[in-house]
């Protein structure tokens, strides 16, 4: 493959960092590394060589699933900072945009991060009643076994885990979180087919205050066809059950369309982070999107159908695999 540069071991630019808050609310850190110098060297101009680089990134993140957008919001910020800096001597300008691609994705990506098992242990020690979890995002997009994988999670953790069927539209879903739960052997609260989703949370939410559980997880339905009574569903179920956390869930096969989805998500019930699933069969450069667009951090991956695949999220591992 490709020369990785490593983000690690380069040096900060003896010119220093900028910070670059974009108007999602979200960070960009531009550092060009090392391999600026404050005097000598030779000065960067907008040259065809530096274009030509640039496209080659542009190349590789459009390849990786990154949206046109962050690109290039991130690839104009870049530019900018590069042409009139001074490259020093030897210094190979290819290497030292790649570096500070690097540093500037890193940046993005890390930018409002947060660790949900230590949130919700934090949560579940100081709050009363049970730490509400409310998931959403399309159907098909891995919300139901997102739901299952953290209950695993969180059960091995010590919590215990009542789960809300609230995606009452079909009766497979209901099912299917009915499944995991027998399997692991945590409550689910749920209905008939066609039951109000908002009351399927709060009787989870009371249900798990009557035994004294740490953790509730609520499913949602998904359907985009309907979109607006999906949404006005979504609202109810937040009004009622007013989760401690959203989290909006993603598709990495999805590309561009996972963007959408999050743009329409968070107007609606402004989430606190994202998982960003199938990254077992995808490269995952919608997450800087849906962080450079909605300026709420990627908080953990889905890797593939089991219980255990689901991990914290390292925007190193993240840009290793887009740039391999
Ligand atoms: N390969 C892979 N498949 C996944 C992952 N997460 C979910 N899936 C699969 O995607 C399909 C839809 O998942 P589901 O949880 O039902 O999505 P929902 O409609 O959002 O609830 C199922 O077949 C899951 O097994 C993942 O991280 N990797
Ligand atoms: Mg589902």
């Amino acid at each position: 493959g490709r020369n990785l540069v490593s983000v690690q071991d380069a040096p900060r630019a003896s010119t220093g960092s900028s910070k670059v808050d974009l108007e999602s609310g979200a960070t960009l850190e531009i550092d060009l590394g090392g391999g600026i110098v404050e005097t000598g060297g030779r000065v960067i101009k907008d040259s065809a060589a530096l274009e030509s680089l640039l496209e080659e990134m542009e190349m590789i993140l459009l390849e990786a699933d990154m949206g046109i957008d962050a690109i290039d919001t991130v690839l104009n910020l870049l530019r900018a900072e590069l042409i009139g800096s001074r490259l020093r001597k030897g210094a190979n300008l290819a290497k030292v945009l790649e570096a500070s691609l690097k540093r500037a994705l890193r940046s993005l990506l890390r930018a409002g991060y947060w660790d949900l098992d230590e949130t919700v242990n934090r949560l579940s020690k100081s709050e009363d009643g049970p730490v509400v979890l409310m998931v959403v995002g399309v159907n098909g997009v891995g919300k139901t076994t997102s739901v299952a994988k953290m209950a695993h999670r969180f059960t091995q953790e010590g919590h215990e885990v009542v789960l809300a069927a609230a995606d009452t539209f079909r009766a497979g879903a209901i099912d299917q979180l009915q499944m995991h739960a027998n399997r692991l052997n945590v409550r689910c609260v749920r209905s008939q087919r066609g039951g109000d989703p908002a009351a399927i949370a709060r009787d989870a939410i009371d249900s798990a205050k009557a035994r004294g559980a740490d953790v509730v997880i609520v499913d949602t339905a998904g359907r985009m066809q309907n979109k607006t009574n999906l949404m006005e569903e979504l609202r109810k179920v937040h009004r009622v059950s007013d989760p401690h956390l959203v989290l909006f869930v993603a598709d990495a096969l999805a590309g561009n369309d996972a963007i959408e989805q999050a743009v329409v998500f968070q107007k609606v019930l402004d989430f606190d982070g994202f998982f960003l699933c199938k990254l077992d069969t995808a490269k995952g450069g919608a997450a800087l999107s849906i962080a450079h667009i909605t300026g709420r951090p990627i908080v953990m991956v889905g890797v593939g159908q089991g219980y255990e695949d689901l991990h914290p999220f390292d925007p190193d591992w993240l840009l290793e695999e887009m740039f391999r």
